[in-house]
């Protein structure tokens, strides 16, 4: 019998402009042969300017589209990008102990513009009950420094290990020299070198990265495999984005083959 295709959800915030957030993840998630699930947490007024305005949905209409989704037609990975506010992490949280569906969170708390995308009493709520549920956590260089007050990564990996994260991705995108992601699993670290790209043409590269591997994991693609051709994927996409939109930052190509 053909094998059922896979299922994945985003549970995050909506960039209009489609190239981060929900869109993003959504997008990614087709070019890996994957169904895309979205529950929306917030809306973000953006293009390729920055973010303008931001509204957090209530943490109760979150409940209810998880509840709408998990209940009818369960993923086999899910990922997080922006929750807003505290009722959302909470949420998020309290369904997630009712599941065993993996889950990768991407830690996101400020856009590039500086929007606060995970406010600060919905960042300890998070440390508390969110991140020891997660098959994997992703921040960037600076998402993990701010999560454990940790300056090396590798002690910060070890560190998010010990809040229960069970694996652990830092993505060097933000390294001033390299684009080196450390990834921590099984007791191991595992480096995975690239040049970094001399564009400003990185809008939502994060939240690319992370559905990629999302959309692997649903697959049941295994966790190190993913991440190598995960990072692949984004690479390419920075290194063939086309100019859209007036400013800059603008979106990566993703259209790219997996
Ligand atoms: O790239 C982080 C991010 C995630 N989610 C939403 C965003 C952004 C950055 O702008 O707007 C909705």
């Amino acid at each position: 019998m053909k094998r059922a295709r896979p299922l994945a959800l985003t549970i995050g915030g909506s960039d209009p402009s489609g190239g981060a957030g929900i869109q993003a993840d959504i997008k990614t998630f087709q070019q890996f042969g994957v169904y895309g699930q979205s529950v929306v947490t917030l809306i973000a007024v953006q293009n390729s300017h920055g973010v303008s305005d931001v509204e957090y949905l209530r943490g109760e209409l979150v409940e209810k589209q998880l509840w709408a989704v998990l209940s009818d037609m369960p993923p086999q990975a899910a990922k997080t990008g922006a929750l807003g506010e505290a009722a959302t992490v909470e949420a998020v949280a309290a369904m997630w102990k009712r599941t065993s569906i993996p889950l990768i969170i991407d830690p996101v708390m400020l856009s590039s513009s500086g929007a606060v995308l995970m406010d600060a009493d919905a960042q300890n709520i998070f440390r508390e009950q969110l991140l020891p549920q997660a098959f994997l956590v992703t921040p960037n260089t600076l998402e993990a420094r701010t999560l454990t007050g940790a300056s090396d990564m590798k002690g910060a990996a070890k560190t998010l290990h010990e809040i229960g994260a069970k694996n652990v991705l830092i993505t060097g995108g933000h390294l001033e020299n390299a684009a080196t992601d450390l990834l921590f699993t099984e007791g191991q670290f595992h480096e995975f070198p690239a040049k970094k790209l001399s564009t400003s043409r990185t809008h939502g590269s994060g939240c690319v990265f992370s559905a990629a591997i999302t959309a692997q994991l649903a697959s049941g693609v295994p966790l190190v495999d993913a991440v190598k051709r995960a990072k692949h994927f984004v690479h390419n996409a920075i290194l063939t984005a086309e100019p859209i939109g007036a400013a800059d930052y603008g979106p990566l190509n993703l259209f790219g083959k997996v």
